[in-house]
């Protein structure tokens, strides 16, 4: 009998367990985090289930509203974003969010207040939605300097400032995938427990992978480096494999298989967007906080993602994410047309 093994079945690492393990390393710390983390799990499978119970529950369809980037809402992002909002200030644990449903920043009440910000995407992929193709939830963490004069400032900073990020996606199965800065854990939702368990400890992005992940639709209209690069997926000048192109088109799915298996995944500007399409403050941020976090990079096709400054809270960046040589890859082809004077 494989005793080691049952003793593993046996001993399960949850979330909140993981968590209280890394708190204890911080004498100081007053739980506050693993507060606010229970309350964003609490989220997570609260949409985990309404999104497995969309078909049954007739929730699935328009809700007749338009959100900030003048998309259609469905029902599923309406209720995800109260779910959220609802956890997040009950924990009193948070002063500020920005949800990508919102157009306006949440200044919690003084009453309510603590000391963190969450920026989120509280139902990311949800054109996705009724075909049945995994969505998911993204946030990141800040720390306002003083909650009792909180301005939208505070949450105008660069990813780099970020003390957690992470996603939910709701999939085949149910998975958390966090970073608090010290490598990227995954947690898979045991139904039968409603316990998120430690299944995918310590992920780190393969050094280079053979999958590039982009909306080749959008080809007519891309920068050159970009256009060199994904020639040279199909086409490689080394004679090596041409790569393999897998596209969700739900950013929590691409990133999440990118994060596994290795490539590289891209939102780049265009001469149609400029700016890209993902929204810095809760994709772009929190994906390459995870993606640094697992031995990757995260490149604008000018520099670092994560030192950007936002100067609006549902500002847009390219993005292009994933094994650490795929991006220096890239890079290489920006470098390149700027010393050709592109
Ligand atoms: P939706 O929430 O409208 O489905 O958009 C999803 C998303 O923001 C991100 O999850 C995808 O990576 C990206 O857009 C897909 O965009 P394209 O449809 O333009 O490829």
């Amino acid at each position: 009998m494989d005793h080691e093994g049952e003793a593993k079945r046996t001993d399960l690492m949850t979330i909140t367990r993981f968590v209280l393990n890394e708190q204890s390393k911080y004498p100081e710390s007053r739980g506050d985090f693993t507060i606010l983390l229970n309350h964003i799990v609490l989220g997570c499978k609260y949409v985990c289930s309404a999104v497995n119970k969309a078909g049954l529950a007739k929730l699935l369809g328009l809700a007749g509203e338009t959100n900030v980037q003048g998309e259609e809402q469905k029902k599923l992002d309406v209720l995800s974003n109260e779910v959220f909002v609802n956890a997040l200030i009950s924990s009193g644990r948070t002063c500020l969010l920005v949800s990508e449903e919102l157009e306006e920043a949440v200044f919690v009440k003084p009453k309510q207040r603590g000391k963190y910000i969450v920026v989120f995407d509280p139902l990311d992929g949800s054109s996705n939605i009724e075909c049945g193709v995994s969505i998911g939830t993204i946030f990141g963490i800040y720390a306002a300097k003083d909650k009792d004069k909180i301005t939208l400032d505070d949450v105008l900073q660069p990813g780099n400032r970020m003390l957690a990020a992470g996603y939910c996606m709701y999939g085949s199965s149910c998975m958390f995938v966090i970073s608090t800065g010290h490598g990227v854990n995954g947690f898979t939702l045991d139904p039968s427990l409603g316990e998120f368990i430690l299944t995918h400890p310590n992920i780190k992005i393969p050094k280079k992978g053979n999958i590039y992940s982009v909306n080749e639709g959008n080809a007519k209209n891309w920068e050159k480096p970009i256009t060199e690069y994904v020639d040279n997926c199909k086409f490689p000048q080394d004679g090596s494999s041409p790569k393999s192109l897998r596209y969700v088109g739900s950013m929590v799915a691409d990133i999440h298989r990118t994060l596994l298996y290795g490539g590289i995944f891209m939102y780049p500007a265009d001469k149609k967007s400029p700016d890209g399409k993902l929204r810095l403050l809760y994709e772009v941020f929190p994906m390459s906080y995870l993606m640094e976090q697992a031995g990757g990079q995260a490149f604008t096709g000018k520099g670092r993602a994560l030192d950007l400054v936002p100067k609006k809270i549902h500002e847009r960046s390219p993005v292009i994410l994933g094994s650490y040589d795929d991006v220096e890859h890239v890079k290489a082809f920006y470098a390149a047309s700027k010393a050709n004077g592109a």
